[in-house]
């Protein structure tokens, strides 16, 4: 499939094969623009083709300042990595209604390709009272990572199956495409998801959290990686707390070279902390304070002193983001209140300023100290470390209007 320019004939854009033997093609038009499609085949040739047109004029008006892309059934999460090195970045979306991926590669212009969909483990999409023991509404977060897991400079896809209690792995073929999903047993209902080398042998892990049916303490799983894409079978130990939404993040909070693990979750009154020993096994320090039930966490240096910082999403607090920012030891400072505005259930952290420093929501995540876990990209393909013995002095996060 070709698209044409109507008037010089010129190729605009070509199809590329899809799953199945769909052709997909996406352009970006202007409205009143005309253009040609050229659909070829030899003799006998079969198959459907997807031509998705995006106009762009949608965006200067003041009622329409937003586009809108297809994803999937019930889009969850998204994650933002260059998926087919042109240097652009690309979104997956985890779909919990239609247990697929989306993949939308990105032209360059803000806009995306028609989403490819990658089958992954199964969610039911009903509720069963008796047998369910959540809500739909609770279990609808399918967390999904992008990973280089074999060190081959290609972005790898993972995802949690709440109801089929493990994990989907895709592995990229590096053209935007992924191989079928291979699953692997994490946790009853996982929930929360992060990726790091927990065992410092150089090889990427998983680390999940489920969710807290029936009161039940988290049971969080350690899948330690063997650098070639599989992993070992889960090693489960106990959350002391019970967490509906639980998150779950990795950092080298105190600098010892070995990966700390953070909990947060709703009914949890702060977050939990996890030393890691670095044989990827972790040992309880207690609890800080933030506000309660943080139904998502991210890490970032917001105050650039080399310490990681941890954003909580408040879900049922007036106050709509908590920062604690760390000290270097692995403890946090007091709970700063931010943003008004009750109910946030996600949070991201970006470089709004272009100052090279984390001022609020967005996705980018930096490490702080010698992080052997971050020696890879991890959630996209941004540098992720700073160097061992950076350092700038402690400063105040500043409010600021996004
Ligand atoms: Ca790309
Ligand atoms: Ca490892
Ligand atoms: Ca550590
Ligand atoms: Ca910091």
């Amino acid at each position: 499939m070709e698209v044409l320019d109507a008037a010089t004939l010129n190729n605009l854009t070509s199809g590329t094969p899809g799953p199945g033997s769909d052709v997909l093609a996406s352009l970006a038009v202007e409205e009143g623009q005309a253009v040609l499609v050229h659909i070829s085949g030899a003799a006998g040739t079969m198959g459907d083709f997807t031509l998705e047109l995006t106009n762009l004029d949608q965006f200067s008006g003041t009622q329409t300042t937003s586009l809108v892309f297809p994803a999937g059934d019930g889009p969850s999460k998204v994650a933002v990595g260059n998926l087919n090195a042109d240097g652009i970045p690309d979104l997956v979306v985890s779909n919990f209604l239609a247990n697929t991926v989306s993949v939308l590669l990105g032209n360059g212009d803000g806009t995306f390709q028609a989403p490819r969909q990658f089958s992954i483990g199964a969610l039911k999409t009903t509720f069963v009272p008796g047998v369910d023991t959540e809500s739909l509404a609770f279990r609808e977060r399918r967390d999904v990572r992008l990973a280089d897991l074999r060190g081959n400079g290609i972005l790898d896809i993972v995802v949690t199956n709440y109801d089929s209690g493990d994990i989907s792995v895709l592995l990229g073929n590096g053209d935007g495409t992924f191989q079928p999903q291979r699953r692997y047993d994490a946790t009853p209902h996982p929930l929360g998801l992060a990726i790091g080398d927990v065992n410092n042998d150089g090889n990427l892990d998983i680390v999940v959290i489920d969710s807290s049916p029936a009161n039940v303490p988290n049971n969080i799983a350690v899948l330690l990686g063997n650098g070639d894409g599989t992993f070992q079978a889960e090693k489960i130990f106990q959350e002391p707390n019970v967490l509906f939404l639980a998150n779950i993040h990795l950092a080298d909070f105190n600098h010892d070279g070995k990966l700390d693990l953070v909990v947060g979750g709703g009914q949890l009154n702060g977050v939990d902390f996890y030393q890691g020993n670095g044989d990827g096994t972790f040992t309880y320090k207690g609890q800080f304070p933030g506000s309660r039930q943080a139904a998502d966490t991210a890490v970032a240096d917001l105050n650039n002193d080399g310490n990681p910082d941890l954003i909580l999403a408040n879900y049922s607090e007036v106050a709509g983001a908590t920062v604690l920012l760390g000290n270097s030891n692995g403890t946090f400072q007091a709970p700063q209140d931010f943003f008004s505005g009750q109910g946030p259930d996600a949070i991201a952290v970006a470089d709004f300023g272009q100052r090279d420093r984390l001022d609020g929501p967005g996705t980018a995540r930096r490490q702080a100290g010698p992080d052997p876990g971050q020696q890879r990209p991890v959630d996209g393909d941004r540098p992720a470390g700073r160097r061992a013995g950076y350092r700038r002095p402690a400063g105040h996060l500043r409010r600021r209007r996004l």
